[in-house]
């Protein structure tokens, strides 16, 4: 759950923040907590009717115009004839998206979130009904372009996908550890841009990526130009494989949910008075 930007409430929770009657005041911090609650059993709920069909959900997290739909529409086109894929949106305004991948000749739903700048597991439910489950084999799920609370809401999906685009700067996970370290796969984007840019290193990218301690899998791709799409598709067909296997056997797929950037934002362990380091 995001405390750190205080938007936990969005058009598909706000509704049990009055249901129940006040028996006596709460504090806000209850009310979070059960908001959190509430969001985990509705995602919970959300992955069952998944699994029930043996549909993988990708979660796809960002910055605002890193290339989350470019890498879409561009991946329906390479897999489209082998996989039965959906796609939900998620923006603050506009259906520009899921026309983007309706165009692409597969499924879309666009959730608009109005002023939430982030998806959670109450906007994902009815956002499911548009579906039929039963003929999808992958579903990716575009969250709302942002790199700090997305990625403390379970949505009910299984799978993390972070994307960074060269123009943002390689140290980018450094910066937003929360985004990062909840990633299973991080995309470096629009690297057909690399040799116009003379300060983004895909190394020094990783470097950071990995002082996460996190043993995500770095690709480099464009979608542009189509350079390096190959270990992505890969990882795809891999993914979707195994899922269905896993369901078959009963099991499911937890995704990396950072919950909040509490440790990075405690007062306590960023005391205002430190000693000066001498020089
Ligand atoms: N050169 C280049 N441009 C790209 C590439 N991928 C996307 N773009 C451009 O980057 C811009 C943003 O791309 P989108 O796919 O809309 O980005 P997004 O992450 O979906 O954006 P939001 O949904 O607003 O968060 C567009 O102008 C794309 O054409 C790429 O591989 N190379
Ligand atoms: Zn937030
Ligand atoms: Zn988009
Ligand atoms: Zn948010």
């Amino acid at each position: 759950m995001c405390n750190t930007c205080g938007c936990n409430v969005t058009s598909g929770n706000r509704h049990l923040l009055f249901t129940a009657p006040a028996q006596k005041p709460v504090s806000a911090v209850t009310v979070l907590s059960n908001l959190l609650k509430h969001n985990d059993a509705h995602a919970e709920q959300n992955r069952a009717r998944l699994d029930a069909q043996g549909v993988l959900a990708i979660n796809l997290m960002s910055s605002p115009g890193s290339g989350k739909t470019a890498l879409l529409e561009a991946t329906i086109q390479r897999l489209k004839d082998s996989l039965n894929i959906g796609v939900i949106e998620g923006d603050l305004e506009t259906e520009n998206d899921a026309d983007r991948i309706r165009a692409q000749g597969v499924p879309a739903h666009q959730i608009t979130t109005g002023t939430a700048c982030h998806l959670d597991a109450h906007l994902l439910g009815p956002a499911l009904d548009h579906f039929d489950l039963s003929k999808l084999d992958l579903l990716f799920i575009e969250n709302v372009g942002n790199l700090v609370c997305p990625a403390s809401f379970d949505l009910g999906h299984h799978r993390n996908v972070t994307l960074l685009s060269v123009t943002e700067g390689d140290d980018k996970p450094a910066k937003y550890p929360v985004m990062f370290r909840a990633a299973d796969l991080m995309l470096i984007t629009k690297i057909d841009l690399l040799p116009h840019l003379d300060d983004f290193s895909p190394e020094r990218a990783e470097l950071c990526q990995r002082k996460l301690a996190s043993s995500a899998p770095v690709f480099n791709l464009s979608s542009r130009s189509g350079q390096g799409m190959e270990a992505w598709l890969e990882w795809l067909q891999h993914e979707v494989a195994e899922h269905k296997q896993r369901v078959k056997n009963g099991q499911t797929l937890r995704p990396r949910v950072q919950q909040d950037g509490q440790s990075l934002h405690d007062p306590a362990s960023q005391p205002r008075f430190r000693p000066v380091v001498r020089v």
